[in-house]
This record gives C-alpha cells, structure tokens and sequence, in this order.
C-alpha cells in the first residue's frame, strides 16, 4: 500500500503537486525506454506528433505503469476509489532540440469537469534541471484559471502553445526525478519546462489523467478503462486495455482515441490570441 502521507496531502493542498514518488525501479524504467524506442524503430512515425498520446493502448509496460496499484494508491488518496484512466501522452524532449513546454494550467483545456481528477508524471528517464524537468508554480492551483495566450511557438510541445504570462520563475519548483518516480499535480497548478540541455533524451509518460467516475469530458469526447473501482455514472465509452505490443487492432483504438485528443486539445481554434 503507498497511499499518501498526511505530509504528502499537505504538499498537494498548499503547493498544488506532491513529489517524488518511488513506483518502479530504475532496470523496470530501462526496460520501458527499450519499449518505447523499439516501437519508435518499428514504427517511426507512431509516437510522433499526435501519436504520442495514448502509447498504453499498444505498448504492454505502458499498460502496466498505467494500472500500477502503487500509483493507483496514492491517485486513491487524492480522488477517491473509483478511478477511471482517460488518456496518456509521452512527452520526450530529445538532446539539442528546441523542445519546452510553456507555463499552463491542464484545467484550461483538457475539459475534465468536476477537478477531480489529477495527473500523474512518471519519469521514464531521469528528470531535472539540466535536461528539462517539470517547473511547478507552488500554490498557484489555489487561484481561478487564468488567461492564456495561445502562442502556436516553435518548439512547444502543447498543442496550441497555450501560455500564462508573467509566470515568477523564483516561485517555480523544479520537480527532480530518478528514473521509476512519478509526481502527482492538480488539475489547476501553473507549471511548464525548460529546454533539454543534456546529451541524452528526457522521457516523461504522464497519465493525463486519472479521473473520478464523476467526471465528464465537456469539451468533445473521450473514452475510459476502469483502473480501480467501478464505474456509477457511466459518462464515458469503455476501452479494452492491450494484451501484446502493437497489435494491429490496438494501433486503430489508438488512432480514434487520439483523434478525439486532437478536437478536444485545438478545440476548434487554429488562431494566436488569448482565451
Ligand atoms: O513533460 C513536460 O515537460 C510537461 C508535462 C506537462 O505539462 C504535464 O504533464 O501536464
């Protein structure tokens, strides 16, 4: 069991993440990153551009990070024991590219609603400040959402380079994390990354996101696999989970769920502005 410490849920309230978390160890991470970079080599266009989101639907270690009990405990503790998965995306930033996630709230555009839900951000590789970890507005969750420009910026790995100006750096948090720990954020906290600066490759594997039962998509349309509990309201299309790495059929399931991402993240605007 690896529900969260009163100090934990602390962290989470006041400071809107709660981190690090040990899930696997760093030979299980090695093993997923050979995974991924098999099917990277087998199928070079797969985990590009839209393609990153939803890699649980054909990889089977993706699968399992994505219903780890150990990560199931401590999203239990946050929202509760019936937890539905609703989408992953692996965010990869390689050496010497211009990749970097400007500062948001996923809240603005994800339309999960109800907040409960959170995400969890599994490091895959080692995760800092030379390679471009995570920045954490602390306590910046306690606020309304706020505006975003949409910026369509070269290099941004969000969709539409949805941005908060004026963000503090001084007040941002760098979440450092070995490779097998994850960290937990709040639907509404501000937080973004720098560039990779080292000679290697930065794989996070979020799961955008663990979601009550009670939780609607009001933006489009998203399905679901049960990860804990059961399912009461029934707001959402059931999805089976893989049984073997890139299965043919998966591959589809994929394709369509990722297709529903893409209306929901653009969400009818190609403009720059704000929102
Ligand atoms: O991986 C990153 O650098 C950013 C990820 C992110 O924005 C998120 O998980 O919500």
């Amino acid at each position: 069991m690896t529900y969260l410490s009163s100090n934990q849920l602390k962290q989470y309230d006041d400071e809107g993440f709660v981190s690090p978390i040990n899930i696997f160890s760093k030979e299980k991470a090695k093993e997923i990153r050979n995974e991924i970079e098999l099917i990277e080599k087998e199928m070079p266009s797969e985990l590009e551009k839209s393609g990153r989101y939803n890699a649980h639907l054909i990889s089977p270690l993706l699968d399992e990070v994505t219903h780890n009990s150990k990560i199931l405990d401590a999203v239990q503790s946050l929202i509760s024991e019936n937890i539905l998965v609703c989408g992953t995306t692996l965010f990869i930033k390689n050496p010497n590219e211009k990749d970097f996630v400007s500062y948001h709230q996923d809240a603005k555009y994800i339309g999960l609603e109800p907040h409960n839900w959170v995400t969890a951000w599994v490091a895959i590789t080692d995760s800092n400040e030379n390679n471009g970890c995570m920045r954490m507005w602390s306590g910046s969750h306690k606020d309304n959402l706020k505006d975003h420009q949409q910026m369509f910026n070269e290099g941004n790995l969000l969709t539409r380079g949805q941005t908060v100006n004026n963000v503090p750096k001084e007040k941002t948090i760098p979440l450092i994390l070995k490779a097998g720990q994850m960290s937990l954020h709040h639907p509404k906290v501000v937080h973004g990354s720098d560039l990779n600066k080292s000679n290697d490759r930065r794989i996070g594997f979020v799961i955008q996101s663990y979601i009550g039962s009670n939780v609607k998509q009001v933006l489009g349309k998203n399905s679901v696999q049960i990860a804990r509990g059961k399912d009461d309201f029934n707001f959402h299309e059931k999805i089976p989970r893989t049984k073997s790495l890139m299965n043919k059929n998966d591959i589809k399931l994929k394709k369509q769920e990722n297709d529903y991402l893409q209306k929901i993240f653009y969400n009818g605007s190609s403009k720059k502005g704000s929102y």
